[in-house]
């Protein structure tokens, strides 16, 4: 069993998957503020923006204290990525408790138009933005323009649909429209947060029926349940199996699906190897993106819950489980830690010489783990294995939430 960190070690660290980042921390509210304008890059498309906010908010949460002016200036400032533009906004929430431009972009039409668009199953920013471009603005126009879009003859009235506000819909909206509808259909039910008891009554019934199918699996609830989050958005649960891994995604999908409890299946993705460089024996995770629905009978109110149901080989299960807790920006870094060669900056206290550059030059994805020089397979018995392999401290996933 791995030490676990005293939960502020590393807080200097560069990469989030060296730090720990508690669920709620010290500096809460500008974390909050700072999402604001992560969010709306984001959502503006303007990527690598949203993504130095979002750096700069991951530091933010695996620092230990409250940051006042002092510890500011002592601490705050001198770390990696955070640059002038956002000092300026933190130095602006010491002095007023808020940031202005949060607040603006908060009450915008457009901010609140976008996100609500954006927070349907199947929409993204860039369709997000279209539609709001078109003239949509309530989740009622969206109901509205997705009956027409998806109810009726697509190729005839194309041409002449009007918008709300009396606009053309550009034909070249390419949004996968009927999993879109679903998301209208259901906003209600998916929206709503799900609560832990009931994720692990969903991963119950859940094992249940893989036990029918196909006994002998092991599983993991992954993703924001398992970094600790009171509600979660979905319920994500990584598969194995010692022998029958392969296939089992489409196959057990089908079997939800026929015993009623999975009523949607929005995605399958079977076998495809998405980096060419990797045979297809491990390039192993099959996914099925549902909507699950807990049969008659269950203390919790039947309600509609989106499912992801990934199934990795046995050799990828352990870097399935560490690629599907997230955070995201705990992925993200712990992708480029395990490639980076050799890391050395004085400007930064971090690792030694030796640990960083014996361990990387390696390449870890939810599938796998290798060396980039030979591609060599590690096979991690442990997700501390992994951990181990690329020279890094255990993080507890509770720890996670960069
Ligand atoms: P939430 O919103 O309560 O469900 O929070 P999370 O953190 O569970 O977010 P979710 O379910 O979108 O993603 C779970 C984790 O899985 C997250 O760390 C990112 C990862 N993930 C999501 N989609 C993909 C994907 O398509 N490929 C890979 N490799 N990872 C993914
Ligand atoms: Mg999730």
């Amino acid at each position: 069993k791995p030490t676990e960190p005293k939960v502020f070690d590393n807080w200097w660290a560069r990469y989030s998957c060296q730090r720990a980042s508690p669920l709620v921390c010290p500096n809460q509210n500008l974390a909050e503020e700072l999402h604001i304008l992560c969010r709306s890059r984001e959502l503006e498309g303007l990527g690598i923006n949203a993504l130095a906010y979002e750096r700069a908010i991951s530091i933010i949460k695996s620092y230990p204290e409250l940051i006042t002016k002092e510890t500011f200036s002592r601490d705050v400032m001198e770390l990696p990525g955070i640059g002038e533009k956002i000092q300026s906004k933190i130095h602006e929430f010491l002095k007023n408790g808020f940031i202005e431009e949060s607040r603006v972009i908060r009450q915008s039409e457009r901010y609140q138009a976008i996100t609500l668009f954006a927070s349907i199953y199947g929409i993204g920013p860039a369709n997000a933005r279209k539609l709001y471009d078109i003239g949509l603005r309530t989740f009622e126009d969206l109901e509205r323009y997705y009956d027409i879009r998806v109810g009726g003859d697509l190729k005839a009235i194309e041409p002449n649909m009007v918008t709300p506000n009396g606009k053309k819909i550009p034909p070249s909206t390419k949004i996968p429209e009927i999993t879109v509808k679903v998301g209208i259909a259901l906003r209600n039910e998916l929206d709503a947060p799900i609560p832990r008891e009931e994720v692990e009554a969903i991963y119950c019934e859940v094992m249940a029926q893989l036990n029918i199918l196909e006994p002998g699996c092991e599983a993991t609830i992954v993703g924001g349940y398992r970094r600790g989050k009171p509600r979660s958005n979905d319920v994500d649960i990584v598969i194995t199996h010692p022998t029958k891994a392969k296939g089992l995604c489409k196959r057990f999908a089908q079997h939800l699906y026929q015993a009623g409890l999975v009523t949607h299946i929005l995605h399958l993705s079977g076998f495809h190897a998405h980096d060419a460089l990797r045979t297809e024996h491990w390039d192993s995770l099959e996914k099925a993106l549902t909507v699950f629905i807990l049969p008659e009978g269950t203390k919790f109110k039947r309600t509609h819950r989106r499912l992801d149901l990934i199934f990795a080989m046995p050799e990828a299960y352990w870097t399935a489980v560490i690629g599907w807790s997230g955070s995201k920006m705990f992925e993200r870094d712990l992708r480029l830690y395990a490639k980076e060669e050799k890391y050395v900056d004085s400007a930064y206290r971090i690792e030694s010489l030796s640990k960083s550059h014996l361990r990387r030059g390696l390449k870890f994805d939810s599938s796998g783990l290798t060396r980039r020089r030979d591609s060599l397979l590690y096979v991690p018995r442990s997700e501390e294995e992994v951990f181990q392999i690329l020279g890094l401290d255990w993080i507890d996933p509770t720890m996670r939430n960069a």
